[in-house]
């Protein structure tokens, strides 16, 4: 039987999230809390890594070493790069990169290390569903690349480079380091993503102003994503 994951990396992230759920056990591990519950008749494990690789890494091993997840969903807010993409809006990632990730010394492209690659992708079957979910239900959802470093992004400079590097609709801080863990442990993995701000000097001002709302967004149409996997 599956064991989903569903992570987030800010509190808000999830607490739209936990909102659907009751039962909801708690268990702490590396200085982070993990909330354990059947629904659907699935059993999820969800939990905020806080922001960053780092610990994005942490919490998505932990997920799939620990509490034994054999699937991951992410959920969260992103800054867009892709012009289209208004505040509120969703993205679902289809390939990820570290934009931030440079070796470039030593002749490599930016985001790859030897025996690592520049792009990783999500399960196509995850997106398949995800699409089903948004057609039947009138939403409309955007697949693109997303670009993850350690960096919240507030410049046009840096996100004209990440754009223009990477070919990058969008970008955050987690998702590329969750790709990498599930990739190497082989774990099918979807990152949907809802844009808070558009990373330039506004960034800051608007991601105050609508984490909320766009983690909100996120979350409601993961869930329904949720309802489908076990139907
Ligand atoms: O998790 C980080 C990445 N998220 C996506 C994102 C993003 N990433 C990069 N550049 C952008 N323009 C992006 N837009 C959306 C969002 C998140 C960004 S870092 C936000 C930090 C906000 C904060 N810092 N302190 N607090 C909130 C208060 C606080 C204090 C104690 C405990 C918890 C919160």
């Amino acid at each position: 039987m599956t064991k989903l994951a569903i992570m987030g990396a800010m509190e808000e992230e999830i607490e739209p999230l936990l909102a659907h759920f009751d039962n909801v056990k708690v268990t702490e591990f590396a200085k982070n809390k993990y909330y354990e519950l059947t629904y659907n008749g699935l059993d999820i494990v969800v939990a905020y890594s806080k922001i960053g690789k780092v610990f994005a890494s942490l919490t998505a091993t932990t997920m799939i070493e620990k509490f034994g997840c054999d699937t991951l969903l992410f959920s969260g807010v992103a800054g867009g790069i892709n012009p289209t993409l208004k505040i509120g809006d969703l993205i679902i990632a289809k390939k990820l990169c570290q934009h931030d990730l440079d070796i470039t010394a030593f002749g490599h492209p930016h985001g790859f290390v030897p025996e690592g690659a520049v792009y990783v992708e999500t399960s196509k079957e995850l997106r398949q569903i995800a699409f089903d979910v948004a057609h039947e239900n009138g939403i409309e959802v955007l697949e693109g690349t997303i670009a993850t470093g350690d960096q919240f992004v507030h410049s046009s400079e840096r996100k004209e480079f990440i754009e223009s590097t990477f070919k990058a609709d969008a970008l955050e801080m987690e998702g590329a380091s969750v790709a990498v863990i599930c990739d190497a442990l082989n774990v099918p993995f979807f990152i949907l993503r809802a844009i808070s701000d558009t990373a330039d000097m506004d960034a800051g001002f608007d991601f105050d102003e609508f984490l909320k709302s766009s983690a909100k967004n996120s979350a409601e149409y993961l869930i329904k994503i949720v309802n489908k996997l076990n139907n």
